[in-house]
């Protein structure tokens, strides 16, 4: 609803369930753990927890595999004890945004298993079956998120059924208007239990593009001899805008609502289609160009082999969807979910710098225009884990990469395992570090993910002790948002696109311009205060080194340090 726009104020906090709290012992996180916790997020400051899938799920995904939408996981707890988390988070004035898995469900949800008994089943529609080629293959080239081809034989109605991610999570069916019904349904039902809103799941693939003739086209050969980067071929379907229109007016513009799509190849075209107010139907979405920027091929096929990040790409990417959604859209900001490498691993330094570069980057991205999101442990600058084989993995997007890369293709192991290192999803999702304790305070048992061992120095308790330390940072940042709106209308520029260490933007609202310098580098860099804005004028509202040099000196104006970040505000 446009006229209520508290979501371009809010902050979002992402909590992964399995890694935030365990409080019964058997290594997983669970429902009861974030009511407990929910005084650090009151501290943080934020005003919208998005939570990951709690759903029942066979856990194949953990937990983007739904097998019922209306039911919690038993390892996350039960329906009372989400009432209570939610109960808890309003009365701290936080609200919720669940996590709507509908582009898939699990194959062991009860409308799969009556799917695929038979080809007159009612539920059959709910999904998508095609016959095989007339040679007997699968109906397309396409090539599924984790390995393998999208297409999984199905013995009792002797089709294939189209599965994106794992063969575990088959594809529901929008072309059917009873799947579209009931998916409205669940979301009414949760709505109706008074949570605020949905992160909607890869929802920019519902619609699958068709043939003439009803059956579903070949992805351009990119690899000679392989299966096809598929993500082309679903990402903006023929009826995207018209499906995510229906959901807006059959649920979404009934209440007052926080909504984000997940939307893996989105173009800024389609950033404003899908977030117009008036003709959109989403208040924002995740769009991925930033996280493509230090892989050879990007989202599609490329995510592991490593490329280092250019700062100018970076810079690049951020202005041109600042610019394209001003006044017409609205932008998400984020670096940091469940499925990417830490933030101050991969655009920081985790070592000598880690404090600063963490607290740099936090100022680079609340800085511009859209609602941020803070992954949980980015708060504390956890870093990625430097998995030591891998036995110590769990997630199936790298189990699967691994086995193809290094049993089929017979690469190397220890080349795999770096690549893993470096991008692997497993690095968000080690446990929530709370103490220097045993297992990091998240547990008293085995927890189902090792614990980075440097949770003896990075821990939620060292850093509400320290001032200085990254969560106060993001605390700060947070208030001021909350103070100056320019943080939220501000017009966007960027000053120096070219350079290859610092990224400088200012934000302009009426006579107010917030002036934003980030250094990417361990070196100190030169720069000219600019010309357009009167130097006395300025005040520093926030940085991220002290004021002075270790000498005691004051520290040089024109020059940023190592990582250096300032954030001032002129009128
Ligand atoms: O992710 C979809 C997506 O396109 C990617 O970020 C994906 O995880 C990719 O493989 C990363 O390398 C969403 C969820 O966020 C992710 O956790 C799920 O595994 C996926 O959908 C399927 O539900
Ligand atoms: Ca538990």
């Amino acid at each position: 609803n446009p006229r209520h726009d508290w979501w371009k104020q809010s902050v979002v906090y992402q909590i992964y369930p399995r890694s935030f709290q365990d409080t019964n012992g058997d290594g997983i996180g669970d429902l009861p753990g974030i009511t407990s916790r929910l005084d650090h997020l009151q501290q943080l400051g934020v005003d919208v927890v998005w939570l990951s899938p709690i759903y029942a799920s066979p856990q194949d995904d953990n937990g983007y595999d739904i097998s019922d939408y209306r039911n919690v996981a038993p390892e996350f707890g039960t329906m009372a004890d989400f009432d209570a988390m939610l109960a808890g988070m309003h009365a701290r004035g936080i609200k919720l945004m669940m996590d709507l898995v509908v582009n898939h469900s699990s194959d062991e949800h009860e409308w799969f298993r009556q799917a695929r008994s038979s080809r007159d089943n009612p539920y059959h529609d709910h999904y998508i079956w095609r016959d095989p080629k007339p040679d007997g293959s699968p109906p397309t080239n396409w090539e599924a998120a984790f390995n393998g081809s999208v297409w999984e034989w199905n013995e009792p109605t002797g089709e294939y059924y189209l599965h994106m991610f794992s063969r575990k999570q088959p594809d529901l069916n929008w072309e059917n208007p009873a799947l579209r019904a009931e998916v409205y349904d669940v979301m009414r039902f949760w709505l109706d239990k008074g949570v605020d809103g949905f992160r909607m799941d890869v929802i920019n693939m519902i619609s699958k593009p068709w043939n003439a003739d009803g059956s579903l086209p070949d992805a351009p050969v990119v690899r000679e001899g392989f299966l096809q980067p598929s993500f082309p071929m679903t990402c903006n379907g023929p009826r995207l805008l018209e499906f995510l229109r229906e959901m807006r007016e059959q649920v979404l513009d009934h209440y007052d609502t926080i909504t984000v799509g997940e939307a893996p190849l989105a173009t800024i075209t389609q950033g404003r289609e899908l977030t117009n107010p008036e003709t959109g139907a989403l208040n924002m979405l995740f769009q991925f160009e930033h996280m493509d920027l230090d892989s050879v091929g990007g989202t599609v096929g490329g995510k592991w082999a490593f490329k280092p990040l250019d700062l100018r790409d970076l810079k690049a990417t951020m202005t041109r969807w600042q610019e394209a959604l001003a006044g017409q859209g609205w932008n998400s900001l984020y670096l940091s979910n469940h499925d990417q490498p830490r933030p101050v691993s991969r655009f920081g330094d985790d070592g000598r710098y880690r404090v600063e570069s963490a607290k740099m980057l936090a100022i680079f991205l609340h800085g511009m225009q859209g609602t941020p999101y803070v992954y949980q442990g980015e708060e504390l600058g956890m870093t990625n884990l430097p998995f030591a084989s891998i036995d110590d993995c769990r997630d199936i997007e790298t189990l699967n990469f691994y086995r193809e890369a290094v049993i089929q293709r017979g690469e190397s192991p220890a080349q795999t395992l770096a690549a893993i290192r470096r991008k692997g999803r497993d690095n968000a999702r080690t446990p929530m570090q709370w103490t220097a304790g045993p297992q990091a305070g998240f547990t008293g048992g085995t927890p189902w993910i090792g614990v980075n061992p440097n949770s003896v120095e990075i821990n939620a308790e060292q850093a509400y002790a320290d001032p200085d330390s990254v969560f106060h940072h993001y605390r700060r940042l947070i208030e001021l948002r909350r103070r100056y709106p320019v943080f939220v209308h501000g017009r966007y520029a960027q000053l120096l696109p070219e350079h290859r260490q610092l990224d400088v933007y200012t934000r302009t609202l009426g006579d107010q311009v917030l002036l934003v310098l980030c250094n990417f580098s361990a070196e100190a860099q030169a720069f000219n205060w600019p010309a357009a804005l009167a130097r006395d004028a300025a005040e520093l509202l926030l940085g991220n080194l002290g004021g002075l040099l270790p000498s005691g000196e004051p520290a040089p104006e024109s020059l940023l340090r190592p990582w250096e970040a300032r954030l001032y505000l002129t009128r």
